[in-house]
């Protein structure tokens, strides 16, 4: 799913400046997890040219995928893209009643009233209400996350006051162009008070038509998706064309198949990027890493090497025995990149300072730290290595929420020898 050559492109430019201050970086250059020697600084390598543009954010077509559908939705031929209102020209959202359980309102947004919103209405909306934020978009099921990605739109509560909402409402389910078949459909749902009220320091959900500055291809879930910052990506369901107002209790969601957990909120923990598999034991071994900061945020990243013969102990499942030492969080790049105009945020991004465009807290959660560490003086041996975050509440990952099915984030092992010299 998730592209690892790409991610390391973005995340070089970060660690390369640790790395050279570590003395870490000589001749040996660095090795993507597949082993493959990426760059030597003493030499030329064809992919010095795509390093130089490293970048943080990640460029559209360079997200990994999650979608269903037969055919997918944005393959269509542009007639039928127009036809279906998978264009910018014909897009429409309805936001109407439930029928199964319907909420009182007065001025449903319906194609039959001719009364939906279309682009033009959101652009208008967007004028007034436009808010922009960094999010990773993640799948509950995926090993590392899919993207990160600067995401505009217009707050959802705005469009569902705009169909006068009065009573028995209790959740907001929603759904994107299906191919018209209730077999493809994807669904997701939130309640209603998490649309109309964020919780003190969150984004709001939004009606989203821009990411990193461009309008949503089809690929990424254009004309609009919906964006949930704090959800796994099932919430963030693509081709929107559809809200309805119930007064449901439960969740709907597609998601719920499957036994994923759909109240999960992004969990905190960290991947490896790059380490050597083979080192010799007087080198030093530079070693780097994301991290996603979930809804805990992020204290600490830290690594373990345990000598592979070792057995571990059977009563710390969750290894918080081990002799865990810090990594380097790294700080916000300078270079935000992923298509931004030379790399620059635009103005208004939530979370960051509108004078100094500086961020106002770091790490920022629902957003990606990268991290590096160099081990030195390492005794020839077989060794596996490991990386985990302490989230801000002190909780070592994977706890406190261990089980998969509400996002993987188990702490991930690899192989590393040291030869003697
Ligand atoms: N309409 C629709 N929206 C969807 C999906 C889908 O299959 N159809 N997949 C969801 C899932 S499971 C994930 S993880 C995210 C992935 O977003 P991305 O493909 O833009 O990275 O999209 C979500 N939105
Ligand atoms: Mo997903």
């Amino acid at each position: 799913m998730r592209d690892l050559d790409s991610l390391w492109m973005e995340h070089q430019g970060l660690t390369r400046r640790y790395l050279l201050r570590m003395g870490a970086l000589g001749a040996m250059g660095l090795a993507l997890p597949s082993g493959r020697a990426v760059f030597a600084d003493d030499k030329p390598d064809p992919l010095a040219e795509a390093i130089r543009k490293l970048e943080y954010f990640t460029q559209p077509e360079a997200f990994g995928t999650v979608e269903r559908g037969t055919p997918i939705p944005y393959t269509h031929p542009v007639e039928k893209l127009r036809e279906v209102g998978m264009t910018r020209e014909t897009w429409k959202l309805e936001v109407i009643p439930d029928p199964d359980a319907p909420a009182k309102m007065d001025a449903p947004l319906s194609k039959e009233l001719k009364t939906a919103l279309d682009f033009d209405g959101l652009m208008k909306l967007a004028e007034k209400h436009a808010v922009r934020f960094p999010k990773i978009m993640t799948c509950n099921n995926g090993g590392s996350p899919l993207g990160m990605g600067l995401w505009e739109g217009v707050p959802l509560r705005t469009v569902v006051w705009l169909a006068k909402p009065q009573s028995d409402l209790r959740r907001v389910f929603y759904y994107g162009y299906h191919n018209d078949d209730l077999k493809q459909r994807f669904q997701s749902s939130l309640p209603v008070g998490r649309v109309l009220e964020d919780p003190p320091g969150e984004h709001p959900v939004i009606l989203c038509y821009k990411l990193n500055g461009e309008f949503l291809s089809g690929k990424r879930g254009g004309p609009v998706r919906m964006v949930v910052p704090e959800a796994y990506g099932f919430k963030s369901v693509k081709w929107l064309q559809r809200i309805m107002l119930t007064n449901a209790p439960y969740a709907n969601d597609t998601y719920a198949n499957g036994n994923n957990d759909v109240d999960s909120w992004m969990k905190t923990f960290a991947r490896f990027i790059s380490h050597p598999a083979t080192v010799a034991a007087d080198a030093s071994i530079p070693i780097t890493g994301l991290a996603q900061v979930g809804i805990s945020g992020l204290k600490k990243v830290q690594v373990w090497l345990h000598p592979a013969e070792q057995a571990l102990s059977p009563d710390d499942p969750y290894l918080n025995q081990g002799a865990w030492r810090d990594a380097e969080i790294l700080a916000p790049p300078k270079n935000w990149a992923g298509g931004l105009p030379e790399g620059k945020l635009p103005e208004n991004v939530r979370g960051f300072d509108p004078k100094t465009g500086e961020p106002q807290t770091w790490p920022m959660r629902y957003a990606l730290a990268h991290w590096a560490v160099v081990l030195k003086d390492v005794a020839p041996g077989k060794y596996h290595l490991r990386c985990r975050t302490i989230d801000a509440n002190d909780v070592a990952q994977p706890l406190p929420r261990p089980f998969a099915k509400s996002g993987r984030n188990s702490i991930q092992q690899v192989d590393l020898m040291v030869t003697a010299k």
